[in-house]
């Protein structure tokens, strides 16, 4: 078992601290322990009170772990203070642990100050020199480096002073700077690694910084090379943002569950398609599937990519008026259904199913009368740089229908054009309630 340790503070809240450290360690497959630092009273509006745990007993606390058991890596959080750095500091280095890495927490996302002035200069002399990473955002750089950082360039440049301040590897976090991206700095004091991953939108961003120093430490507890496990612990961390939670009245935790959600599920999902293909399996509804055949996509809630989709390899086909589905579902396996399905997604986050059938003139009167909710778009509008873009045709037009729809339909049509066969799209929230919307038609 790989063994991780952090050294950090309580947030009895549970989205930073020590809570998000074990919630990281734990959900990456390791097992987490921690000594405590000093506990806090907070929720997501802000800090209320901070209490050190005096440092003999952060002392004692690191004895009674490190004389029994040694962590594969370790990191520190907050440390709030001279006499505690400097105890975490001696103790680090009495027992020689070397995987060691340092989240430089000065304040909270607040603005409320963690860390009791003068605890820099204990954390330079004592702490930076035992460190394999330090990983500080940009206010902190700023501090550690004595200068302003305003760009890609300063990044470097304050990068390169940190590194003098004795730690084997800087991450220094750009997240912050006005950008799509969030571009991060890596630095060993030879080269300059780029890390970038698109930023996320939201408020709640509680934890961040400690899921990404807990995330990294565990990878390289499991024996990652550094730029491997930046690269992967920045992509759970954008992940668990993207799946961020509003749970208070203020800024809400990242999930560090998001990534385990997203695998469990994928089992799930391919469970609901396989029920869902017995319940069109030998139908006599071969009138409903057209030329191109038809395809029944699902994807994961979190889904980012075609990839996220699951669907059926060799479609859905029609033969001799029956329904035949050759092959059982896997992800990735439909472009185009994945496609309908992520366009849906960006407007409403729940519809996470389409199938498409032939489109008749019967066809759609009978939806029709059932009192579905049809909209409809025209290939005859759609610009020519579009056409010519493989793939981008469909994308344009659902997103055309849906930009000034304030609900999602139960199903998207057009009636072609040269060379495109007219398709209508049934969509719904799972693929349950499109197989249902479509067995009622036939
Ligand atoms: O994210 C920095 C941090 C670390 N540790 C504790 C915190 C915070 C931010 O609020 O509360 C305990």
């Amino acid at each position: 078992m790989i063994k991780v340790l952090t050294i950090a503070a309580s947030d009895p809240i549970g989205g930073a601290g020590i809570q998000a450290d074990l919630k990281t360690i734990a959900l990456l497959g390791a097992y987490g322990m921690s000594v405590i630092t000093a506990v806090t009273s907070q929720n997501t509006l802000g800090v209320h009170r901070i209490y050190p745990i005096p440092p003999l007993f952060v002392e004692d606390q690191m004895d009674s772990i490190l004389r029994d058991v040694t962590p594969n890596a370790l990191k520190t959080g907050m440390l709030h203070n001279r006499n505690t750095t400097e105890v975490v500091a001696k103790k680090i280095k009495q027992y020689g642990l070397e995987m060691l890495v340092v989240d430089p927490v000065m304040a909270s996302g607040h603005g409320n100050p963690l860390m009791e002035e003068g605890t820099l200069r204990t954390m330079t002399d004592f702490l930076f020199p035992l460190t394999f990473l330090i990983t500080p955002n940009l206010s902190e750089a700023s501090t550690l480096s004595g200068m302003e950082i305003n760009n890609l360039g300063d990044m470097e440049e304050a990068a390169k002073k940190i590194h003098a301040l004795g730690p084997r590897w800087v991450l220094l976090k750009g997240g912050h700077l006005e950008s799509e991206e969030a571009l991060d700095v890596l630095y060993d004091g030879k080269s300059f690694y780029h890390l970038s991953t698109p930023k996320v939108q939201t408020v709640h961003t509680h934890g961040t910084g400690c899921v990404l120093s807990a995330a990294i430490a565990t990878l390289l507890a499991t024996g990652k090379e550094m730029v491997e496990a930046v690269d992967l612990a920045k992509k759970i961390v954008a992940l668990s943002l993207k799946a961020s939670l509003n749970i208070g009245k203020g800024r809400g935790p990242i999930n560090p569950y998001a990534p385990l959600t997203k695998e469990w599920e994928k089992y799930r999902v391919i469970e609901d398609l396989k029920k869902a293909a017995r319940k069109l399996e030998d139908r006599e509804l071969g009138f409903l599937i057209p030329e191109v055949q038809s395809n029944l996509g699902m994807a994961l809630s979190l889904a980012e990519g075609v990839e996220d989709v699951a669907a059926f390899p060799g479609r859905i086909i029609n033969v001799r008026g029956k329904i035949k589905i050759p092959f059982p579902p896997e992800f990735g396996s439909s472009r185009h259904v994945a496609k309908i399905i992520l366009t849906v997604m960006r407007y409403d986050k729940n519809f996470r199913s389409a199938m498409n059938i032939r489109y008749s003139p019967e066809i759609l009167r009978k939806c029709r009368s059932l009192g579905y909710h049809i909209e409809e778009f025209s290939r005859k509008e759609e610009p020519e740089d579009i056409k010519e873009k493989e793939g981008f045709s469909l994308e344009w037009a659902i997103r055309k229908v849906l930009e000034r729809k304030d609900r999602i339909p139960d199903m998207i049509f057009d009636v072609g054009d040269m060379g495109k066969e007219p398709m209508i799209r049934i969509v719904g929230r799972d693929c349950h309630e499109v197989v249902e919307k479509v067995l009622r038609i036939g």
